[in-house]
């Protein structure tokens, strides 16, 4: 343990290592990792993308990234239980704050998120992104692009395809899929969505394992169909906290009951060690219509299974 009593955020002398410091107090950065703008020797950054404006339902996402940090208090004092190893052990990973985007002009927004993801990985970290709604993950989709190549595995987490067909030059957090697809920023044979229980009857091509489907068959196969068709591919891995049934994430801008239990999703991922994973967001979460923090919560142990297949990728082993 270091010297500092706390406040590891501002203080902390070494990038590495779970350091305990009491969970209700100090400086809320994700898992009380340094705040830092300052990438050299980094492995993995973590920013929050705080729109909401692309919304269909519900707003609130732009608070998600504080609520998550704030949450991420809770399991910042110890290592991660059951995993093979702390990935803060094998990762330096800072917290480089929030993405800042003039909302008094969204036809910039999109690019603001894009040029700054892409400044942070083109240095050479991977990124760990904190929605914000999904719309984000569109604009960080093409900034991995940039820089792993089009024709992305997208591993997709939600209760919605997000594929809708649109309208071109709209924002929705609905549809961002529909162009990443068309575009060929990710490429749908060879991309996963997990958790889906709403109607959209063209699927694009994407193999999808529905909620009903990861009810009945379990949680061992949906790890062997969701590595059947990534193996060897670079992935970017979305996370929606409404995969998750209701009563698990009520926090979230549009709900869906039949969903994941939280245990099936952190399972799910936990089995998927050896991916090789390029980039990973979580978003959705919007903490005002959350109940005691159980959405944010699930946000963060979502979010450090993240990491340990980020420290779990061939590449690094
Ligand atoms: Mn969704």
């Amino acid at each position: 343990m270091e010297k500092c009593a706390g406040d590891y955020a501002l203080h902390r002398e070494s990038l590495y290592g779970t350091n305990p410091e009491v969970t209700y107090a100090g400086v809320t950065s994700f898992m009380r990792r340094k705040y830092s703008r300052d990438l050299a020797g980094v492995d993995v950054a973590v920013t929050g993308v705080p729109l909401d404006t692309a919304t269909t339902n519900r707003p609130g996402a732009r608070f998600g990234p504080r609520s998550i940090r704030a949450a991420s208090t809770m399991l910042a004092w110890e290592r991660p239980y059951g995993m093979p190893f702390d990935p803060f052990d094998k990762l330096a990973v800072v917290d480089c704050g929030d993405c800042v985007f003039d909302f008094g002009r969204p036809e910039t927004v999109p690019a603001s998120i894009e040029d700054h993801a892409f400044a942070i990985i083109n240095e050479g970290p991977g990124l760990l992104s904190l929605g914000g709604d999904h719309f984000v993950s569109y604009p960080l989709l093409k900034a991995h692009a940039k820089k792993h190549g089009k024709g992305l595995s997208l591993l997709h987490f939600d209760a919605h395809s997000d594929t809708w067909n649109d309208a071109p030059g709209r924002v929705d957090h609905g549809t961002m899929f529909y162009w990443a697809a068309k575009e060929g920023i990710v490429d749908p044979s060879r991309s996963v969505q997990v958790g889906l229980r709403t109607s959209n009857p063209d699927t694009l091509g994407f193999h999808t394992l529905d909620a009903p489907w990861v009810h009945t068959n379990g949680i061992a196969a949906v790890i062997d169909e969701i590595k059947r068709v990534l193996v060897g591919q670079p992935v970017y891995l979305t996370f929606d906290i409404d995969c998750l049934d209701p009563s698990f994430a009520p926090g979230t801008g549009t709900p869906v009951c039949g969903g994941l239990s939280t245990y099936q999703a952190l399972s799910i991922l936990r089995g998927l060690a050896g991916i090789n994973i390029v980039g990973m967001d979580v978003v959705e979460v919007a903490p005002q219509y959350d109940v005691a923090e159980i959405t944010s919560l699930a946000a963060v142990h979502l979010a450090m299974e993240m990491l340990y297949l980020y420290a779990s990728r061939p590449a690094t082993n």
